[in-house]
């Protein structure tokens, strides 16, 4: 028999999201669990330690904003901070605000059940444990579940393996190795410089190329920090209404109401600054054709004129999807890099991949011996870490089946048909197309704010209506269709999964619009939600402890 515990609400992840709603709970005096499966806070960051994994959202940016103590003290050292210092905010974040006394690490949670006499879900871990709450948040990161191909021999494979989103701890040493990196995404682009330099020789296995800029990364200059720092009330609050969150020099005509010799000059004043603001340069890259080609032209010339051999530079352009449809990378040096005598590019178009070998890789028309694999092929994304946990609604619904033809929320934050379920940067919600940090931040204090409300109207169950959501769902869509992002073979789309529904998953209107949208929901009684008042005023006791 074990101890049930029971609690107002669990949140799953610690990562950004989960430590800070686990501090906005605390706020409101709710008693909340956090499980981690990772040893240690930081989500995403504590996971993904690949060589040159690095944030493409600059450093003052990508930071909370809910205190402004924090948002002083802190100091980056970075335009762009690295993986190891933004694991050592995160960890900051959790000491400062002594947080991880309610964080059980080394957990997984496995399965999340809603108990409907109870109105309670009932959530166990690969620990044993087992607790009762009233709410259950999903924190779980939208890029958290790592994926490897259905190559065939992969397990054969007798030297060692890596995925860049489950890098081992204590690093990896590639000198006097020949390495593979397969794929070519954000991941791939920021690892393979780095590993370049260290490796005997790089293989470079190239399904689809990708449209990558510059970072331009240097230390953080402190008249910029003190730029920044002085007026961040401001800055936070506008970032808030923009489209993406991030605040970049926006501009304000089509790229083709200007001359081409104008748009040369803008885009090479952005490449030079580094970083995506780029796809800023004109406010119709994303939804006119003719005006996209302008800026993905700018670039294929620029990988033209960095790539000394023709014929690999002729491979390294991407040519298969509007620029910035596919989520952009930003690297240091990628480009450069494929004129290294250590650096192969390997074309998996002309050739592709057979097997993964005892000694390498197999494609078609050649054997490549390598000593380590690199898979840089992604994740399952927004769903995929969901999913993995066994949750149920009503009727013992799996979320699983429900989402069989793609995600289904209201405002990414709730599913019909399971009750007290939120997701924090759900799909249906603007999240990966944003700043993740001004997206958890919303998300985080509007579930807080929506408890705070329950709690003070004596109802104890919420749910989407089924009406709600299906108006939601097809706005989402509607909206993705007016862009170019559809016309992608994405992880938005869900086209890096074999057999996954192909849904644009994110909401593409913006996080300005989008929060006005939540906060009208809220102001007008949350309106689409269905509230149900508890017998007794209030959630239903707390106790600290009970007997299954
Ligand atoms: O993953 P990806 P990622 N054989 O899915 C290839 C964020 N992020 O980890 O396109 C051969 O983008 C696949 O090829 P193809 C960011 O949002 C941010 O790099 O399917 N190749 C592709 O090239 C990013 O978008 C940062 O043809 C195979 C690659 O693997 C997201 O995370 C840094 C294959 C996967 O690319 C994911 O990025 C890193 C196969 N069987 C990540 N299967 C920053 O903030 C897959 N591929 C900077």
């Amino acid at each position: 028999m074990s101890e049930t515990r029971i609690v107002d609400a669990v949140i799953v992840g610690a990562g950004f999201a989960g430590l800070y709603m686990l501090h906005r709970l605390r706020g409101l005096g709710l008693s909340a669990q956090v499980f981690e499966a990772g040893a240690d806070v930081g989500g995403t960051w504590y996971w993904n330690r690949y060589p040159g994994a690095r944030c493409d959202v600059e450093s003052m940016q990508y930071s909370f904003s809910f205190s402004d103590e924090l948002q002083q003290e802190w100091r980056w050292t970075e335009r762009f901070a690295g993986q190891p210092e933004i694991l050592r905010y995160a960890s900051h974040v959790a000491d400062r605000f002594d947080l991880r006394r309610d964080i059980q690490f080394g957990t997984r949670v496995t399965s999340a059940v809603f108990d409907e006499a109870a109105g309670r879900w009932s959530i166990k871990t690969d620990r044993g444990n087992h607790v009762s709450a009233a709410f259950c948040i999903m924190a779980t990161g939208c890029l958290s579940a790592g994926r490897v191909p259905d190559i065939t021999g992969i397990d054969g494979f007798g030297g060692k393996s890596y995925h860049t989103g489950q890098w081992p701890h204590e690093g990896v040493d590639f000198t006097g190795q020949r390495v593979a990196v397969i794929g070519t995404g954000s991941s791939a682009i920021q690892s393979i410089p780095v590993i370049a330099e260290q490796a005997a020789h790089v293989f470079v296995f190239q399904r689809t190329p990708n449209f990558s800029v510059p970072a331009r990364n240097g230390p953080l200059r402190p008249e910029y920090e003190h730029e920044w720092k002085s007026s961040y009330p401001e800055r936070r609050e506008r970032a808030r209404t923009l489209k993406s969150g991030i605040i970049y020099n926006f501009g304000e005509t089509s790229a083709m109401a200007v001359s081409a010799e104008e748009r040369q000059r803008e885009y090479e004043a952005r490449w030079q600054t580094g970083g995506i603001s780029l796809l800023s340069a004109y406010n119709d890259l994303a939804v006119n054709k003719a005006s996209n080609d302008t800026a993905a032209e700018f670039v294929r010339d620029r990988i033209r004129s960095i790539v000394h051999d023709p014929t690999v530079a002729e491979l390294l352009l991407p040519t298969n999807h509007p620029i910035g449809t596919k989520r952009i990378c930003v690297d240091t040096g990628y480009y450069e890099t494929f004129n290294r005598s250590n650096v192969t590019l390997v074309n998996l178009r002309a050739s592709p991949i057979e097997a993964v070998t005892q000694g390498g890789i197999r494609t078609q028309d050649a054997e490549y011996a390598v000593d380590s694999i690199v898979y840089a092929t992604g994740f399952d994304a927004m769903t995929g870490s969901l999913l993995k946990v066994d949750i149920r609604g009503r009727d013992g619904l799996p979320l699983a089946q429900k989402w069989a033809e793609g995600p289904r929320t209201y405002l990414g934050l709730m599913t019909a048909g399971f009750p007290n379920l939120f997701t924090i940067t759900g799909p249906g919600s603007p999240s990966v197309l944003s700043n993740m940090i001004v997206s958890i931040e919303q998300h985080v204090e509007w579930i807080a704010n929506c408890l705070a409300y329950l709690r003070s109207q004596g109802i104890a169950c919420m749910e989407a209506t089924a009406a709600a959501e299906q108006a939601w769902v097809a706005h989402v869509n509607e909206v993705a269709h007016q862009t170019l992002y559809p016309q992608a073979n994405s992880w938005y789309m869900g086209a890096n999964i074999e057999g996954k529904p192909r849904v644009f998953m994110p909401y593409i209107g913006g996080v300005g619009v989008y929060r006005q949208t939540c906060d009208t929901v809220a102001a007008n009684g949350y309106e689409g939600f269905s509230l149900t008042l508890s017998l007794e005023k209030g959630y239903p006791p707390v106790a600290s402890a009970a007997a299954e």
